[in-house]
């Protein structure tokens, strides 16, 4: 069954659906039941990811619909990203071919650097010394793109792209590569709206895919105390008005912005809701009014690898 779902097209003229399924936090256990529901519903675009330990549940749900015949492989587009422990060339091969095994896909849609920082290879994910701090790797991000690039050549990924990348290291990295990414995925919502970078990469061709752009309230490091974007007032305002619910607006903003969005939730009637969002549009008032509730309010800060050369949130960067 073809998407409903509007695309947008890469700079290498493959197309990506705007909106897509974010599978972070969603347990092994659960996560099978939200893909096939989101699929029947009628997202196309799953956005995984090694680290969430759970791309197995993903594949099985994917290899459900497509025996079913609710969907063919053609029809899914399908990210994941390789984890900070695999940026060494060599191990970038083996990395995307578990993530592959786990998937049971034969190519993935889009891969992505999850983060430009590299930590030590071969053990644990978030390798920590005796005092808790994560050990780093000095490999170089420019180096492991270059490993990426013929995996896109050899068919087994359709796409590359980087995810939390600075506009400084993006940079960087269009200057030695071969082939340009197609998307840069950054945490996106309007507390922290990404304005700088989304014109430093439209300049380039390059699209921006939103990540927790509910902010993220499920995130493990969350406190009671801290605000919560999807009961902010001004956001329930436009909402009421619009006859929406603010996960509706926040979704349709990021469309509305140009970028593709990934909403996680592993609930039925909330993947639904989410996906409501097609027979609308925000005007260009209530865009420059949630436009202007920017504060620079990141929900994920990667604080665990403060310090490293590499780390991209670091310096006022953007
Ligand atoms: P998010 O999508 O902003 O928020 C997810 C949370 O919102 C969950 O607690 C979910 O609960 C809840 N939720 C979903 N729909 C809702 C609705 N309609 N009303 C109220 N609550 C709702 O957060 P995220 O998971 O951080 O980001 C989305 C995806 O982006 C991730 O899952 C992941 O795929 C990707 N991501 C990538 C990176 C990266 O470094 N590249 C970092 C962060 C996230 P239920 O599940 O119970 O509905
Ligand atoms: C994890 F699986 C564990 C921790 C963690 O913290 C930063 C945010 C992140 C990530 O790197 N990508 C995500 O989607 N969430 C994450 C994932």
């Amino acid at each position: 069954m073809a998407s409903k779902v509007p695309v947008v097209t890469f700079n290498n003229g493959k197309s990506i659906p705007v909106l897509g399924l974010g599978t972070w936090k969603s347990k092994p256990g659960e996560v099978t039941q939200a893909v096939k529901d989101a699929i029947d519903i009628g997202y196309r675009h799953i956005d995984c990811a090694y680290v969430y330990g759970n791309e197995k549940e993903v594949g099985e749900a994917l290899t459900a619909k497509i025996n079913e015949g609710v969907v063919k492989r053609e029809d899914l587009f399908i990210t994941s990203k390789l984890w900070n422990t695999f940026h060494r060339p060599d191990l970038v091969r083996d990395a995307l071919l578990k993530t592959l095994e786990n998937l049971n896909l034969k190519y993935l849609d889009l891969y992505l650097i999850h983060w430009p920082q590299a930590y030590k290879e071969g053990g644990d994910l978030f390798p920590e010394d005796a005092s808790g701090k994560i050990q780093f790797s000095d490999v170089d991000y420019v180096d492991t793109w270059k490993a990426l690039e013929p995996l896109q050549k050899e068919g087994l990924v359709k796409s590359l792209g980087v995810s939390n990348f600075n506009s400084k290291q993006l940079t960087r990295l269009l200057e030695s590569a071969t082939i340009k990414p197609v998307t840069n995925q950054v945490e996106c919502h309007p507390y922290l709206n990404q304005s700088r970078l989304k014109a430093f990469c439209e300049e380039r061709d390059i699209v921006i895919t939103a990540y927790s752009p509910l902010g993220s309230p499920d995130r493990p490091w969350a406190k009671p105390d801290e605000p919560q974007l999807l009961e902010d007032p001004k956001l329930k305002a436009v909402a009421e008005r619009l006859g929406k619910t603010v996960a509706q607006i926040l979704i349709r903003y990021q469309i509305d912005s140009g970028n593709i969005v990934i909403p996680k939730s592993v609930n039925k009637s909330r993947i639904a809701s989410n996906f409501q969002v097609l027979d609308f549009k925000l005007s260009r008032e209530d865009l420059d009014l949630i436009n202007s509730f920017d504060c620079n309010g990141r929900f994920v800060p990667m604080t665990a690898s403060l310090g490293h050369k590499d780390h991209p949130f670091e310096n006022d960067e953007f």
